[in-house]
């Protein structure tokens, strides 16, 4: 009986701690939880190229600031979409600025992903948070090299955000976003401890294996990366 309750709580412990360090299926928050949670937070610093302006709005483009990871020469890089310009039938309204990023999954099991270096190291045991607007666009059309047809990339595709050591590296796991589903702008926050130090971020798309079995054909929008702030304890 002893040994059963010590491995229970053992579990519990463990799996505690695995949602507190990776903050599983983080939801939108409203505006006024944004609100609230700047308030009185202090920047640490910022992203470079927060919005993904100041590059050439085009398909197949990665944002200045930005660097592809896992490029497969087969398979085209980011694309940066510009207000109603229409890539790819994207209709959508930068929520920053004029332009913001698409991030594609396919069913040949390719999933995008950009990084960069940040100017600040995370500090280890340190608590930070920033936030990040999210959309998915049911409109998405574009070919897949599995069948050589343009076909939607209608489905939707989880956001994960890694902390490294080097560009594009996954040292610490920091935040999964529920699928994004909604063809609205919204607002995820991003909160971590740092578990060692690293200063390089990456944004990378995943396929819902909850909802899905096989690779299949899906797009995040992502735009307003908010800097960096250093926080004395996690809201959500
Ligand atoms: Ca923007």
């Amino acid at each position: 009986m002893c040994k059963f309750l010590s491995l229970f709580l053992i579990i519990c412990c463990y799996w505690s701690c695995q949602v507190q360090q990776i903050g599983i299926s983080q939801k939108a928050i409203s505006s006024e939880e944004l609100l609230n949670w700047k308030t009185g937070a202090t920047i640490y610093t910022k992203i470079k190229n927060p919005s993904f302006e100041d590059s050439p709005a085009a398909h197949s483009t990665t944002p200045k600031g930005w660097i592809i990871c896992n490029f497969n020469a087969e398979e085209s890089p980011p694309d940066i979409h510009k207000s109603l310009t229409g890539f790819f039938d994207i209709k959508h309204l930068a929520t920053e600025g004029d332009q913001f990023l698409g991030l594609v999954a396919r069913d040949n099991g390719t999933k995008e992903h950009v990084g960069q270096a940040l100017p600040k190291k995370m500090v280890e045991g340190k608590n930070y948070a920033f936030s990040v607007d999210l959309a998915h666009s049911k409109r998405l059309r574009s070919l897949t090299r599995k069948t050589r047809k343009h076909v939607l990339f209608d489905k939707p595709l989880i956001l994960k955000i890694w902390g490294g050591r080097n560009v594009c590296s996954w040292k610490q796991l920091l935040f999964v976003s529920e699928p994004v589903n909604h063809t609205d702008w919204k607002t995820y926050l991003v909160e971590f401890k740092a578990e060692r130090p690293f200063d390089t971020i990456t944004f990378q798309v995943v396929f819902d294996e909850a909802d899905h079995d096989n690779f299949y054909n899906g797009n995040i929008l992502i735009d307003n990366v908010s800097p960096i702030y250093r926080t004395k304890k996690r809201t959500q």
